[in-house]
């Protein structure tokens, strides 16, 4: 496949996971160099985690807000914002990754279903979620809501359930094209994304260097790394 021609009536549903970062130096959860500290992704991001040990769970982000300061957007990430400039709202963009790094290369409608890294809310409140930028890798301690609660990341742990669900499900329901783009197949919901978006009649594409476990839900799968694959699938003119 060299480019993905699109039709003028073709909607298209984008499910990005942590490989479309990976090449901006972010490492992927799964792959080899995915544990922190020795931890499984599955060991530290979870409620029972958080209620255990707060300030070992907060110490995970603090480091990962450190190593989001330095990340910069790469061609894949490039290559879907100005298909969203191109195909405007037909493009339904679903990450997730907890990085802005697909805000930083210029998509303006991205729907984070596991949350953000930059985002903090109260573990007890509903005070709503503040954009929080700073790195706490300096604090003694978890910092605190007015109300006595701990601030934890706006991130979705396992168990937890993930954002925006109604509008992913519609426009699943919606796409005739549907790709998912450097994401195993490992982690529910999001996984059975490509099998829905089958069912309701789209034709459905990966990409990555390796099959996702779920590859038996692709009508086709395109190896390679997506900041090469996702600018020649779709060329800028
Ligand atoms: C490249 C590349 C390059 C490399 N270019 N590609 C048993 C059966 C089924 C389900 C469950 C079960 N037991 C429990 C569950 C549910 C559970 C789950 O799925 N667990 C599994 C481990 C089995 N899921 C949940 O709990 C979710 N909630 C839920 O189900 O609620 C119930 C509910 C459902 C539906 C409706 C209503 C309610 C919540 C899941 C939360 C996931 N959170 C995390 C961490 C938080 C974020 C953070 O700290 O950053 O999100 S886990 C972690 O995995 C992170 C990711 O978003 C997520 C997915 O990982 P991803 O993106 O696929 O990364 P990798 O590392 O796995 O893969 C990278 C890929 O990139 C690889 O394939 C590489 O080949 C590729 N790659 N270089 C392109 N250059
Ligand atoms: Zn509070």
């Amino acid at each position: 496949m060299t480019t993905l021609p699109i039709r003028d009536d073709d909607r298209l549903f984008v499910l990005t996971g942590a490989g479309v970062s990976a090449e901006s130096g972010l490492p992927t959860f799964r792959g080899a160099d995915g544990l922190w500290r020795g931890h499984r992704v599955e060991e530290v991001a979870s409620p029972a985690a958080w209620h255990r040990d707060p300030q070992m769970v907060w110490e995970f982000y603090s480091w990962r807000r450190e190593v989001h300061r330095a990340v910069r957007p790469n061609p894949g990430h490039v290559a879907l914002a100005r298909l969203e400039q191109r195909l405007g709202e037909r493009l339904f963009l679903c990450t997730q990754n907890v990085d802005s790094l697909h805000e930083q290369a210029g998509s303006k409608r991205v729907v984070h279903m596991h949350g953000r890294l930059l985002e903090s809310r109260c573990d007890r409140c509903t005070r709503p979620p503040a954009e929080d930028a700073r790195s706490y890798a300096s604090l003694a301690e978890v910092p605190r809501c007015p109300c006595g609660g701990l601030w934890r990341p706006n991130i979705v742990w396992f168990g937890e359930t993930p954002f925006h669900l109604d509008s992913i499900l519609d426009a699943l329901g919606r796409a005739s094209l549907f790709l998912a783009v450097g994401t195993s197949g490992a982690v529910y919901p999001a996984a059975s994304f490509a099998q829905a978006a089958r069912q309701a009649g789209a034709c459905t594409i990966y990409i990555g260097p390796e099959e996702p476990l779920n590859r038996h839900a692709f009508d086709e799968c395109v190896l390679g790394e997506s900041g090469k694959v996702l600018p020649e699938l779709f060329p800028h003119d």
